[in-house]
């Protein structure tokens, strides 16, 4: 069931756009330009609010470009994008190998590191990234950072299956130095966010000290039983594009 509505809009009109917009745009716009060859048949597309100005871009290439293309989505969201964009559907069960994944990210630390899921997909964006040749992040200039949980104080996303959140809660408190974790809640707090494969999603935030190993945290997080998976993506990504307010573009 796909409404016919969508439910992530379309870019805003250029004449309208947002500093904060324009650098997203130009962050996913050099990253498609870059990375979408002609050759590619098989491309993953990520979730969250860049996404669409790499949608828009990959449509901008043309009907002929496009035909023979199938496109993977992160979520829900992703796979409508894909589906009101007039480019064909797939999934990771019938195409396990991905040319090349663009996503979104919450931070993005010197080595590549970053931190994924504030809108609870990291679980769908890791298989996604997992399964592509190369693995390409787009965000704007506030993402670009030293060390994760510098800005994104609500810290590592960790999806959950509902039974154990307490335990991992406990767990997470006691034993893996994030004290103020928290199970996230919808708006208004009407219940805890559901993931779309039906999980909740605590926040982790952790100290710079702990960030300066993200694998190590990573690793000690899915270990605990009843992690479904961590929104730390360490040693994935091939490159990061950051838009910058006067135009630029930073390659990490
Ligand atoms: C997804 O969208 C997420 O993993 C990340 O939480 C978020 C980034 O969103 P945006 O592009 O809106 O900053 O990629």
């Amino acid at each position: 069931y796909l409404p016919t509505k969508p439910l992530l809009k379309s870019p805003i009109p250029a004449g309208v756009l947002s500093t904060i917009e324009k650098s997203k745009q130009l962050a996913a716009w050099t990253a498609v330009d870059r990375h979408i060859k002609p050759t590619y048949r098989v491309i993953g597309i990520g979730s969250g609010s860049t996404v669409p100005y790499v949608v828009e871009r990959i449509v901008m290439q043309g009907d002929e470009a496009n035909e023979n293309r199938v496109f993977i989505p992160t979520g829900f969201q992703s796979k409508e994008l894909i589906v009101s964009s007039g480019l064909s559907l797939g999934d990771v069960d019938q195409y396990p190998e991905i040319d090349v994944t663009i996503d979104g990210a919450d931070e993005v630390d010197l080595e590549l590191n970053c931190i994924k899921g504030g809108g609870a997909c990291h679980l769908r964006e890791k298989v996604i990234a997992e399964a592509a040749n190369t693995f390409i992040l787009v965000a704007d200039y506030r993402k670009n950072v030293d060390f994760l949980c510098t800005n994104f104080k609500s810290g590592v996303p960790i999806e959950v299956v509902p039974f154990a959140y307490a335990k991992v809660l406990h767990n997470l408190h006691s034993a893996l130095g994030s004290p103020s974790a928290t199970l996230r809640m919808a708006v208004a707090k009407a219940g805890p966010v559901v993931t779309d494969n039906g999980n909740f999603v605590i926040d982790a935030p952790f100290s710079h000290e702990a960030m300066q190993d993200p694998y190590k945290i990573m690793a000690r997080i899915k270990m605990l039983t009843g992690v479904v998976e961590v929104g730390l993506f360490c040693h994935m990504a091939q490159a990061a594009y950051f838009g910058n307010v006067d135009g630029s573009v930073t390659v990490k």
